[in-house]
């Protein structure tokens, strides 16, 4: 018979064993204080950015307000994967609105918490929105601006994985150009995704000039857990914008979704700052300046671009689009 030692912890690793490390060299995962909001068992694909995205922003909410969260959720991978009825992954009270109408339940909810409050309700509770960049930049959009010029007490968080990723792969209007999607396809002499002029949501919070606006990726943790908790000491409408890689729609290997995501940042593709009341604050530099195609090329929604023709044509126009950002934003000394 064989014989297996039974190993109780394993410290050293990312896992709770880490609990037995000195705090110093405990990993953010095993954190004692750690609400773990968005709990084990819910059917994410493998590497899926969403999934951790939305673990450390809604940790980091409940961080910091003592645990008084309330969460509403458009319809979307992260609504599907994390709550297959009549289970649920959520240790927050967290409500399914529809695919369109997130900001509004969620205005809703801070209208009803105040009238709690007048009423003689001491606790002060929080709103958080979230979806994805379909539930928020397409069909929720007239919500999510309503929002933003009422000035509703509302954090509204977009999990961008540039597409419609829950119902097969289709474009949103935050998919970039020439990327393949199943509505998309890499045909003809344009393919992919058309270049348009683009629409970035975080610019047009910006215009909204509400309190805070800041965008994020899974790459630095630190830096997403630091713009929910700043976010937190704002009261009136704010906007986080956070890039997920999805394995799935992208065509990366799910070990790759940290690397997309850094690279991202670091091409200059997806600009990461903050801002307040209008007025951009700061902005994470790019540390290690990469060219385009070192983004573009391990994803297979971009693979047209280098087979059966180098496309420097398509790569150029979209290295132009990363050149533009940094000028903008002042990605390369940072703020
Ligand atoms: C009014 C309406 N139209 C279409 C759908 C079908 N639908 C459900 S989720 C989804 C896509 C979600 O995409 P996104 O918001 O980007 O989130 P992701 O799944 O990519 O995280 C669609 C089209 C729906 N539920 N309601
Ligand atoms: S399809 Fe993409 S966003 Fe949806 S669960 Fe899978 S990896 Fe996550």
């Amino acid at each position: 018979m064989s014989f297996q030692p039974i190993k109780f912890y394993q410290t050293g690793t990312f896992t709770v064993g880490n609990r037995l490390l000195p705090p110093e060299q405990r990993s953010v995962q095993a954190q004692v204080k750690r609400y773990n909001s968005l709990n084990s068992g819910h059917r994410a694909c493998q590497g899926c950015g969403e999934a951790l995205g939305a673990r450390y922003a809604i940790d980091a909410a409940m961080e910091a307000t003592n645990g008084r969260v309330i969460c509403a959720n458009a319809t979307g991978c992260l609504e599907v994967f994390s709550t297959p009825y009549p289970e649920t992954s959520w240790q927050v009270p967290w409500l399914h609105s529809l695919f369109g109408n997130t900001a509004a339940v969620a205005t809703g909810i801070a209208a009803a918490l105040k009238v709690k409050m007048q009423k003689g309700e001491r606790r002060h509770i929080r709103v958080v929105a979230q979806g994805g960049d379909g539930g928020t930049t397409d069909i929720g959009f007239g919500c999510l601006s309503g929002m933003f010029e009422r000035n509703d007490d509302v954090l509204y968080i977009c999990y961008d994985n540039n597409g419609y990723m829950n119902t097969g792969i289709q474009r949103s209007s935050a998919t970039p150009p020439a990327a393949r999607t199943a509505t998309t396809p890499a045909v003809g002499p344009e393919p992919g995704n058309p270049f348009g002029q683009g629409k970035f949501v975080p610019a047009i919070a910006l215009a909204h000039e509400i309190p805070y606006v800041a965008t994020a990726t899974v790459a630095d943790l630190r830096d997403l857990e630091a713009k929910v908790r700043r976010a937190m000491e704002f009261h009136g409408a704010r906007y986080l914008h956070i890039l997920v890689p999805c394995p799935l729609g992208w065509g990366t290997q799910p070990h790759e979704t940290i690397k997309m995501a850094r690279l991202a940042k670091e091409t200059g593709l997806f600009p990461v700052f903050e801002a307040e009341y209008g007025e951009q604050k700061s902005a994470l530099a790019i540390r290690h300046p990469r060219p385009v195609e070192d983004y573009l090329k391990p994803q297979k929604r971009f693979a047209h671009l280098f087979a059966p023709k180098l496309r420097t044509d398509v790569i150029a126009k979209l290295q132009a689009l990363a050149d533009r950002n940094i000028r903008k934003y002042r990605l390369l000394e940072g703020m």
